[in-house]
């Protein structure tokens, strides 16, 4: 995902990262977890590191406990990621634990992360990410080198590799340049200082443009698309488009397009969710059917916007991610859910009920 305006700067990167650099060094057995959504940015970064370690004679291990979506089925190198279950793995072999992309435990070990993290000291997490400082930051602040970078990918650069001079073979360079344009949405969202350069440098040393932009969207992407406008609210005072999928609409999506229907609502996120002149907020609730309700939203990048990210803590949700585009999640209802978000979008907007 894609980075915020308003946030502290981490006091002294310099000293994290020394500090980090020597917890590496001294490790032998290194494992490396990529975060939820699995995208291109934390994989690619993840395969990258893991060519870095390699290079310093470590062994490494790239895991992902969340499932892997068909969207990242043509990543090179996906099926290099040994997908797991947190219950039986085993952490004692690591000496580190390297959490790629992500601020919050359950994008790296899922819903039951507090019983995970009982099975390793904290003393051998790190974080390497770009989002908005979270849980993990809270916990282990010396552990996390967190800045505002355009992805993952650039910061592991900025850090670990241009300072050392090191060349990137050809296609360990592809799969950060895929990172950099996912990240950035092929560099519509804001300026990270150094983003033109990290680019620059990864053409230099053999990322392929034309091959990284040829995009194309599964058919399924379609199908959801017109499913979703059909289904979708559009609330002009609250500048809102609203996708509500309760229990009965998610069994419907199931039987349209298969258990992981959520793999393909990218399309539907990037243009309705932010592309409607008039609508500058776009919002999907999603009924779990567990007692708990999926949150996600976009947001213009342009213009002086409220933020949903507080709209929704405010509302009773938790909510993380970025300034324009993030997701959290809400214990009840979808009706309370729906209600209670409204209600707080429409205080922030000033606007009487
Ligand atoms: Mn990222």
């Amino acid at each position: 995902m894609t980075a915020s305006t308003n946030r502290k700067p981490i006091k002294n990167p310099g000293s994290i990262f020394s500090n980090i650099h020597a917890l590496i060094q001294q490790s032998k057995n290194i494992l490396i977890v990529i975060s939820r959504p699995v995208d291109p940015d934390t994989v690619g970064t993840a395969f990258a590191l893991e060519w870095l370690l390699t290079l310093a004679s470590k062994q490494v291990h790239v895991v992902s406990f969340t499932r892997i979506p068909s969207n990242m089925a043509d990543f090179p190198c996906i099926r290099r990621v040994d997908a797991a279950g947190t219950d039986s793995f085993s952490f004692s072999p690591y000496n580190l634990i390297i959490l790629i992309d992500g601020s919050s435990w359950d994008q790296f070990f899922g819903r039951n992360w507090k019983q995970t993290l009982k099975k390793f000291p904290a003393s051998k997490i790190i974080n390497l990410d770009h989002h908005d400082p979270g849980q993990i930051q809270m916990a282990v602040p010396e552990r996390c080198l967190v800045a505002e970078t355009s992805s993952t990918a650039q910061l592991l650069f900025d850090y670990f590799i241009r300072p050392f001079n090191l060349k990137l073979p050809p296609e360990i360079a592809h799969y950060l340049y895929l990172a950099l344009l996912y990240d950035t949405r092929m560099f519509k969202n804001e300026m990270f200082p150094g983003m033109y350069l990290f680019a620059h440098d990864l053409l230099t040393l053999g990322a392929d443009h034309l091959k990284a932009v040829d995009k194309s969207y599964d058919l399924k992407e379609i199908d959801f698309t017109v499913w979703a406008v059909e289904h979708t609210e559009f609330i002009p005072a609250l500048q809102l488009t609203m996708l509500v999928i309760d229990a009965g609409l998610n069994i419907e999506l199931q039987k349209k397009l298969g258990e992981n229907w959520m793999d393909f609502d990218g399309l539907y996120k990037e243009t309705i969710e932010r592309q409607i002149k008039g609508y500058n907020y776009g919002i999907i609730l999603i009924d779990n059917m567990d007692g708990t309700i999926r949150f996600g939203w976009r947001t213009r990048n342009f213009g002086n916007y409220i933020s949903i990210a507080e709209v929704a803590h405010r509302a009773g949700f938790s909510a993380g991610g970025h300034r324009n585009a993030g997701g959290g999640s809400f214990d009840g209802t979808i009706e309370h859910a729906k209600t209670s978000f409204l209600q707080e979008i429409r205080r922030a907007l000033n606007i009487e009920t």
